[in-house]
């Protein structure tokens, strides 16, 4: 039996958590799992636990960049794996865009084999990167270590809540960056191309929904892009939380 009330007020909150605490004892998330995740919960009670609007035409951005990339990359860790693997899989079918495995911690072959299983049993055909030979230049953690199928190929690559350096070698790759992360100040979600500042298990559906809505509105899709500034929507996302913040201290 559960140990978590389901009229607890934070219920939802302690599934999510419970679900990383599982994921650390069967080895399919990073011993630092809970510290990123914990760190993402700060941030998002600073949003209100609740997708902003200015996030919302980020994430109708992201959806145009995804169907416009010709070789688009889903890259998923042990956090993103076990917080939103339905909706991750369901995203990179209607895109379509490929899944693969990408971790910083402990990347063995049964690690990497655990997030693709998971993946593919909930529909998933394909996952890469496992045992990936390809190498991300001038990157030197586990990270570095890319499918010559996938990320080496790609054009664009979504980069869902994770640590550093990734991101910027990637763009100085070539490649586009969606970076899905919480912290508005992070150095991913800055270096990317563009910066979702929302929790990946609100945006990944509300992503999908924004696939299908632009899929026939050509027109839209490259008006978002050429709009596409990432420096406003990090500034946005400050001046949002600051705003909010404000008035709370303000009813206090
Ligand atoms: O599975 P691995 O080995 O690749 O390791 C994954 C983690 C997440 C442990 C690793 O990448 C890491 O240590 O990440 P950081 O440096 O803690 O960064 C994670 C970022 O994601 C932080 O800025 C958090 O605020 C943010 N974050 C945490 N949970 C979420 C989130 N962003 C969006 N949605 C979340 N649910």
């Amino acid at each position: 039996m559960s140990d978590i009330p389901e009229n607890h007020p934070r219920a939802l909150s302690l599934t999510y958590r419970k679900l990383i605490e599982d994921g650390v004892e069967s080895g399919l998330v990073a011993k630092a799992g809970p510290i990123a995740h914990g760190r993402g919960e700060a941030f998002d009670y600073l949003l209100g636990e609740e997708t902003l609007p200015c996030v919302l035409d980020d994430i109708e951005t992201a959806a145009a960049l995804l169907l416009e990339a010709e070789y688009p990359v889903i890259s998923v860790n042990g956090n993103s794996a076990v917080l939103a693997p339905e909706s991750l899989v369901s995203l990179a079918r209607a895109i379509p865009a490929k899944l693969e495995v990408n971790v910083f911690y402990g990347r063995t072959f049964d690690r990497e084999k655990m997030i693709s299983d998971l993946l593919k049993s909930k529909g998933a055909e394909e996952v890469l990167g496992i045992n990936a030979s390809a190498k991300v230049p001038n990157l030197f953690s586990a990270r570095q270590h890319v499918d010559k199928e996938g990320m080496a190929k790609a054009d664009l690559v979504l980069v869902l809540l994770e640590d550093g350096d990734r991101t910027k070698a990637l763009i100085d790759w070539g490649k586009k960056v969606i970076s899905v992360d919480l912290n508005p100040l992070s150095r991913t979600g800055k270096d990317a191309t563009l910066n979702i500042c929302d929790n990946i298990v609100r945006c990944v559906p509300l992503l999908e929904k924004a696939v299908t809505e632009l899929r026939d509105d050509k027109a839209k899709r490259s008006k978002l892009i050429q709009e596409m500034n990432n420096k406003k929507t990090c500034s946005r996302v400050l001046k949002a939380i600051v705003e909010r913040l404000g008035k709370l201290a303000e009813e206090a």
